[in-house]
């Protein structure tokens, strides 16, 4: 028994967003490759009334419009086969992490709900028990970029998408700590040399300054995530994720 292929829905009143970017490079070979399917759904032809309207004012008055929680319920509906849990793609959501990203990639698919305008209406968020994710702390026009950006970092993990070699020895977040620096030909550049740790083809110095770098910048930029691996590594977890 061969399991189908990882599957993302994404539910938007801009279809023609998707796939966008990840009709191209790695995503995009592996989706004409097969190794993960896309279907979209226009949430307009959820619509009840002839002039297809998706949205109306948000009652308590103020600027713009919601989505009608019953055209956004109706569209749900028409995707309930699809694979995986629905998320709502909001800055309200939880903080999105690599582990989550790994889950998700690791299950059948998921099912992505893009709002626009002002958002959805707050019942049907409650009703269908919404799963809400954030990318981060800013506004976009809507979820459908994040929604790009999620199935990207889910289909990268996806088996036989990458090479072998970046997936076996996984990269930064895994880890808990933040990338070390890279640095290709030439050796020396604009005055700049290439450390000399990198040049001396001794694998375990080589590894060991790049644990040292690893550190060194997580420190300095993320202290957040400083504090958690120091936990982790105290607690035994090498390889804890999150
Ligand atoms: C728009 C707005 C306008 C006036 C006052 C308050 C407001 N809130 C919003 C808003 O949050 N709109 C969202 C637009 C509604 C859901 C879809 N949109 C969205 C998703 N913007 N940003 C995201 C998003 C998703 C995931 N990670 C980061 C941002």
């Amino acid at each position: 028994m061969t399991r189908p292929a990882w599957r993302a829905t994404v539910l938007t009143i801009f279809p023609e967003m998707l796939p966008g970017p990840l009709g191209c490079s790695l995503a995009g070979k592996a989706l004409e490759g097969g190794l993960w399917t896309l279907e979209t759904v226009d949430i307009r032809d959820f619509a009840r009334d002839k002039h297809a309207s998706v949205d109306d004012a948000p009652f308590g008055g103020g600027a713009g419009m919601v989505l009608r929680p019953d055209v956004v319920d109706t569209a749900i509906d028409a995707v309930a086969a699809a694979p995986g849990p629905v998320i709502y793609l909001s800055p309200r959501g939880a903080p999105l992490t690599q582990a989550r990203i790994a889950a998700l990639a690791s299950g059948p698919g998921v099912v992505l709900l893009c709002g626009r305008y002002e958002g959805v209406d707050e019942r049907v968020i409650e009703a269908r028990g919404l799963e809400e994710i954030s990318l981060g702390d800013f506004v976009l026009s809507g979820g459908e970029p994040a929604a790009i950006c999620l199935i990207d970092a889910c289909v990268r993990l996806l088996p036989g998408v990458m090479g072998a070699a970046d997936s076996a020895e996984e990269e930064s977040f895994s880890r808990g700590l933040l990338e070390y620096p890279h640095y290709t030909r030439p050796r020396e550049w604009a005055g700049r040399c290439v450390p000399e740790e990198l040049l001396s083809g001794h694998h375990e110095r080589i590894e060991d300054w790049r644990q040292a770098e690893a550190e060194r910048i997580t420190k300095e930029r993320r202290p957040d995530l400083w504090v958690r691996y120091k936990a982790a590594r105290a607690a035994g977890g090498g390889t804890e994720r999150k």
